[in-house]
């Protein structure tokens, strides 16, 4: 499916009641020591690569807060009761043109835009990405949960259609992406809590700035076909490689 289309959207597949109970588990996890950590602060993305504030004032970023949290279906049951959705491991399966017990979970994150200092994130494709990717990322998905309502003022989605397709004319030099054709031929996935948005591991998408009032918050799925040959040599974090079932059968403390 994705092999076509590059995205696919579903509209209205999650239960409000599991995205609530994300939501309302969030600040707790963000005051959690261990993905303070593991994950990525404004801070460090501010020291870093500050182009992706363009436009903020550096004192409006609380630098200790976190961009990127890592695998948090680890410690906590609600984001686990999401991830054991049918709905998410269907719309998986039908990004990846497999029945469902053919896929397996790999990795998760949130991503998070907050009002008034949500950064952007440059253009790519998540084939080949180091934080994300597995040597098995030609067979992967990523499917995007937004916590909170997402259109352009508060940085949602933006993807570059067919460019799937086009890996080698949108690619310069071997490596940099043709921005100036992605700044204007991309298109905005407005998204609305309950809907879900998979993305081809070769589709070129990025997102904008949050200067809104509005929080932004995506919850991130990574899956894969099983038996896609997976290697965790390039991240500090290890990926799964676990199927529905067994999802379902694991402990109540957390996929380990
Ligand atoms: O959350 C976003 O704005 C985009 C996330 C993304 O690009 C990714 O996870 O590959």
């Amino acid at each position: 499916m994705l092999e076509l289309e590059g995205y696919k959207i579903s509209c209205h597949g999650i239960n409000q009641s599991l995205i609530n109970s994300c939501r309302a588990v969030l600040p707790d996890i963000l005051l959690n020591p261990k993905y303070i950590t593991t994950g990525v602060t404004f801070g460090y993305l501010f020291n870093n690569k500050p182009a992706r504030f363009l436009g903020i004032e550096p004192n409006k970023i609380d630098k200790n807060d976190l961009f990127i949290v890592l695998n948090p279906c680890n410690d906590y049951i609600e984001i686990k009761n999401l991830m054991m959705s049918e709905t998410l491991w269907d719309f998986a399966a039908h990004c990846l043109d497999q029945p469902t017990n053919n896929i397996a979970f790999s990795f998760m994150n949130i991503t998070r835009k907050p009002a008034r200092y949500g950064p952007s994130i440059n253009w790519h494709r998540d084939f080949g990405n180091k934080m994300t990717s597995t040597t098995a990322s030609i067979n992967m998905v990523r499917v995007i949960v937004p916590l909170d309502p997402c259109e352009v003022s508060n940085g949602t989605v933006l993807i570059v259609p067919d460019s799937h397709l086009r890996a080698d004319d949108l690619v310069l030099e071997g490596s940099a992406i043709d921005i100036n054709y992605c700044n204007t031929n991309h298109e905005a996935v407005n998204l609305v809590q309950g809907d879900m948005l998979g993305i081809s591991s070769q589709l070129i998408h990025g997102s904008g700035i949050n200067k809104s009032n509005r929080d932004r918050n995506n919850l991130i799925f990574q899956f894969i076909i099983k038996g896609s040959e997976h290697s965790d040599e390039d991240t500090n974090e290890p990926f799964h490689n676990i199927g529905f079932d067994e999802i379902r059968n694991v402990s109540k403390e957390g996929i380990k």
